[in-house]
């Protein structure tokens, strides 16, 4: 039997060319291997075979138009069902008990008074009704257990929503832990040594802080951050946190950037790190200093994730854990229930990228993340929420985005007052203190305490009176209690279907004392005194004498002893020591030259832009078996206008519970395909997400011994403008792989204006320094280009990665000059030469689409003023500076040798007549070479704002069209007394270039 394949719906596309045939006569196929790649003015995408089967006949070939229904080829012994048939609806009918519901409220409407969304009265105007309620709970709680219970009230909720009813807030709880007492698991710890190990990590961080400070005040530092944190860090240290090894791939923590000295310290008592490298906190220039911050490109076997910026680590740690779950859905990884932690300062919650992807960690039930969040009630100038409760604050937005919320509020001293409050006040009086008190309260002492806090009321006063002001003192917040701590954590581990955030109260400056405990200038302490240090010490119980003190030592118990057996145990236990950055990815082979060989020859007349080419190029490496699951396509939300919307079917979009609806483009080609396996990021609209899926993805050769090719495709202009942050932080984790900037160029996106036009990414791309960026025009530049990325990074290793510009405008794309990829990598290569008149010179550089205009000049030069020119595609001028950079820096520090020359005069070195440079960017992009050409240098740019308008039009307005190149080259080469200066004047004249028009910046 044979079956015919035709061409399927492809969407509002009539009358498409076919660019390639990817099957000949005779082959055997199999159902979904692509037969022909489709081509319309804007995409490409490859035509699935719906049957497996042998080609009996090829009915097209290249070149020619199809439409929907036309047929392709037919198949002999075609089985298998084709791929677009109509799935069963799942459309949901309305369900019969609705039906029956509607009827019961038309049969018997209830009468109850009421009165629409009132407002619940704060007064108990029954307590006996109020009391049998509370009892009735208490049963059921009792007998059937609390999820009875919890199923009971959510019906009550229900009901009384449906009676019009407002429904009491409940998008936080009480100001008391999570966790009530008896619930919380225990730790199997040794608290006495682990108390002991607690105060030495502290003295240490302390002290290294101080140290470096006593060097020079220049280096700065913090103290009172980890001291708030010493616990949170601890508990995770000794008991949750598994390291990677050769049986598991490790847990991954966003450490908070600030307590950095606390991670050196601990690496100190485990042997990691010596005295000498403590001493060199911050001190990084000569090697063996210890970072700042968190940095692995300064640590690189060390730190794993950049968190120091504010608001990048918590998002990043969502979308972490969210690229392992993608992972392992696509059956890259195993699911061996790692987790990945991440550590938050309260301040750092108002950054907006902090909580700006919390619904997507729950929506995506990533319950492999667990967020900490250290509320020590205070930030840099003084306290978070001076007039509310920052904890309270937050766990509404988490509980109301769906996460496990874990509030750690209070220590284990305050256990038996709040067990002896049978009053219900004390609890009141937690509710209501604000922030700003509470901060006052620690950092003033037990009488205040007792003043202020338990003052407010008789009952509570007389709660206390059996206490004394340093009992009162010692009540302690629950972050600092190890006990809270553990069971908090440990139901997170425990938790199934949801992130979970535990939001911890600590004080800031914990142990400082007047030194700076809880008070609003903690943050920037850096220094102590030798009094503060010796309180330090005390409180502590740090076994040092006054000496070592005033010396500032570091304590360090011997190797025997056994708080360090058991530091070193535990971690043992724990899989090895954390963190600790190491990468056993197996490189990517780079897929061999075929792959990009259409893109080396011209194409005629036919016409196509950049991002076509690299689209096409995407298509070619997916069938690519080193390199096609590798690849991880990222778009936020822009699918369609880079004409990749062919991706979704072909390779699906990611969707961790596959697709419970039938897509209303189901029968089309390119149909809207969500699946469990899907490889493909459609992040939404996103760019801080879509960068961190990136960031994850590029660092996931580190993190997940696999290495993948990351590639995110944005609309240039919100690319390193909106996420430079992010990008800067990429190159710190020594991310591997590809941002391109598509609808790139300031005139070259006609239509969409000011805020979208892009002139100067490419200037944000120049300032990271292991970024390396392209500006191609043609097709055969961005495959050249391309493939050494892929080579570069993922075949060599090297750290660096790539931002190339694409762009919209449709055009021929000649054909690869011969030994022109040298060039197209450093930056440049001699594109064309007119030679021909033989007399006046110059130099035309271009890069990207202006180049074309660069091109058309110069045959209006050579044609009607008789100059000659050399045309240079200028694929990097950012790649261009870096090697003049660094040569003219030898030629400095080698005063005495042969000047070398760099790659630009290389290139120019034996060409006549002054640069003209031209970019669809702004001048100072062409202006960085400037100094390196050894010539007279003229740039024009696209300096100003965007606007819409036809891309003639614009370019004329940034005087980069060809009209202009030819006038300004006649200019120059007038003010260099190459010709004279009448050519120049009529050409301005001919073109109607108005001298008198404000420079563009200003208009
Ligand atoms: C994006 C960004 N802005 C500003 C800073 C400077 N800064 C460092 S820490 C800090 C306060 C942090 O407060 P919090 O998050 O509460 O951390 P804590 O030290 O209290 O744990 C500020 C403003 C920064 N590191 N990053
Ligand atoms: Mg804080």
């Amino acid at each position: 039997m044979s079956e015919v394949i035709t061409v399927p719906d492809i969407g509002d596309f009539e009358s498409v060319e076919i660019i390639e045939v990817l099957v000949k006569e005779g082959d055997t196929i199999n159902k979904d291997d692509p037969i022909v790649t489709l081509e319309s003015d804007k995409s490409s995408v490859e035509v699935p075979s719906p049957f497996t089967g042998t080609i009996l006949k090829l009915n097209v070939k290249v070149g020619d138009k199809v439409s929907k229904g036309s047929p392709l080829a037919s198949l002999e012994n075609g089985t298998g069902k084709s791929k677009i048939e109509i799935k069963e609806t799942k459309i949901l009918e309305p369900k019969n008990e609705e039906n029956s519901l509607q009827q019961k409220i038309v049969e018997t409407p209830k009468i109850i008074k009421k009165v629409f969304a009132q407002a619940a009265s704060k007064d108990d105007l029954d307590p006996q009704e109020t009391k049998e309620w509370i009892d009735s709970l208490n049963a059921i709680i009792e007998n059937d257990g609390p999820s009875r219970a919890s199923y009971l009230l959510n019906k009550v909720i229900t009901e009384a929503y449906t009676a019009g009813l407002v429904l009491p807030d409940t998008r936080t709880t009480p100001y008391v832990n999570t966790i009530p007492t008896e619930l919380e698991a225990r730790s199997p710890g040794d608290q006495n040594i682990e108390k002991k190990l607690r105060a030495y990590v502290r003295w240490n961080a302390a002290a290294m802080v101080v140290k470096a400070n006593k060097i020079s005040s220049e280096l700065g530092g913090h103290i009172g951050t980890f001291a708030s944190a010493a616990t949170l860090y601890d508990v995770g240290m000794n008991h949750f946190w598994r390291a990677k090894n050769k049986n598991f791939g490790g847990d991954l923590i966003y450490f908070q950037g600030h307590s950095a000295p606390g991670m050196y310290a601990r690496a100190f008592l485990e042997g990691r790190l010596t005295s000498s490298q403590l001493d060199r906190f911050r001190q990084e220039v000569d090697k063996g200093g210890l970072s700042s911050y968190p940095h692995p490109w300064l640590m690189p076997n060390f730190w794993q994730f950049p968190t120091v910026s504010m608001g990048l680590g918590p998002i990043m740690a969502i979308y972490q854990a969210r690229f392992m779950k993608y992972l392992i859905n696509r059956g890259l990884i195993k699911d061996e229930g790692r987790k990945v932690w991440a550590f938050l300062g309260d301040g750092e919650m108002d950054e907006p990228e902090s909580m700006g992807a919390i619904g997507l960690a729950a929506r995506e039930n990533l319950d492999n993340l667990i967020f900490v969040i250290n509320c020590n009630l205070q930030r840099l100038d003084g306290p978070v929420r001076g007039n509310g409760k920052i904890i309270q604050e937050l766990e509404g937005g988490f509980r109301g985005s769906g996460w496990n919320v874990l509030k750690v509020i209070w220590g284990s001293y305050w256990d038996p007052l709040l067990k002896a409050d049978k009053t219900g006040l004390l609890m009141k009086r937690m509710n209501e203190c604000v922030d700003g008190e509470y901060q006052a309260m620690k950092a003033k002492g037990g009488a205040y305490v007792r003043e202020k806090f338990f003052g407010k009321y008789p009952e509570l006063t007389k709660l206390v009176s059996s206490m004394t002001d340093n009992d009162i003192w010692k009540l302690n917040r629950g972050g600092h209690d190890p006990h809270k701590v553990y069971a908090a954590y440990h139901a997170a581990m425990n938790n199934k279907g949801s992130p979970s955030v535990i939001i911890a109260k600590t004080v800031k400056g914990y142990g400082m004392g007047k030194a700076g405990e809880s008070v609003n200038t903690t943050h920037q302490k850096k220094k102590l005194d030798v009094e503060d240090l010796l309180y330090y010490r005390d409180r502590f119980e740090v076994p040092l004498t006054d000496e070592q003190v005033k010396n500032v030592e570091y304590y360090k118990p011997d190797e025997n002893s056994e708080e360090i057996k058991y530091l070193k145990e535990r971690r043992r236990q724990l899989g090895g020591f954390i963190p600790e950055r190491s990468s056993f990815a197996v490189p990517i082979k780079t897929p061999p030259a075929d792959i990009f060989e259409s893109f080396m020859k011209s194409t005629g007349d036919k016409e196509m832009s950049t991002t076509m080419a690299l689209v096409r190029m995407l298509t070619n490496l997916l069938r690519d078996k080193n390199v096609a699951p590798k690849l991880v396509p990222i778009i936020p939300d822009e699918a369609r206008t880079f004409g990749m919307e062919g991706f979704f079917k072909k390779i699906g979009i990611y969707a961790h519970e596959g697709q419970k609806y039938e897509p209303e483009d189901s029968e089309q080609l390119s149909s809207y395909k969500e699946t469990k396996s899907g490889q493909v990021l459609e992040e939404g609209l996103t760019e801080a997400g879509a960068m961190s899926s990136w960031i994850a993805g590029g660092t996931a050769y580190a993190n997940h011994d696999i290495e993948m090719i990351p590639v995110y495709i944005f609309y240039s202009m919100f690319g390193f403008q909106r996420i430079g942050d992010f990008a800067w932080a990429a190159g710190d984790a020594q991310a591997r792989g590809f941002l391109i900037g598509a609808t790139a160029g300031r005139t070259t996106l006609a239509g969409e204006g000011l805020q979208h036009q892009d002139g100067h990414s490419h200037i944000l791309a120049s300032t990271i320094p292991n970024c390396v960026s392209y500006d191609p025009t043609f097709a055969y530049e961005m495959a050249v280009i391309f493939q050494d990325g892929l080579k570069r990074m993922h075949e060599k290793n090297e750290n660096v990665f790539y931002y190339i510009t694409a762009m919209n405008e449709n055009y021929p794309h000649p054909e690869k000059p011969e030994g022109a990829d040298e060039g197209i990598l450093k930056g440049m290569y001699l594109f064309k030469e007119y030679k021909n008149k033989g007399k006046i010179k110059i130099q035309l550089l271009g890069s990207g689409t202006i180049l074309r205009e660069a091109i058309a000049a110069a045959k209006i030069l050579s044609e009607e003023y008789g100059v000659d020119s050399d045309i240079w595609s200028v694929t990097s001028f950012n790649e261009l500076r870096k090697d003049g950079m660094e040569v003219e820096r030898r030629n400095l520090l080698n005063p005495s040798k042969e000047k070398e020359k760099t790659y630009i005069e290389k290139c120019l070195d034996k060409r006549d007549g002054p640069v003209i440079a031209v970019s669809d960017y702004i001048r100072s992009f062409t202006d960085q070479i400037r100094p390196y050409t050894g010539k007279p240098f003229y740039s024009l740019g696209t300096d100003g704002f965007g606007r819409s308008d036809t891309r003639k039009q614009l370019r004329k307005f940034f005087e980069v069209d060809k009209e202009h190149i030819v006038a300004y080259a006649l200019s120059a080469l007038a003010k260099e007394q190459l010709m004279g200066s009448d050519s120049a004047e009529k050409a301005i004249k001919k073109y109607n270039i108005d001298k008198n028009k404000a420079f563009p910046t200003k208009l």
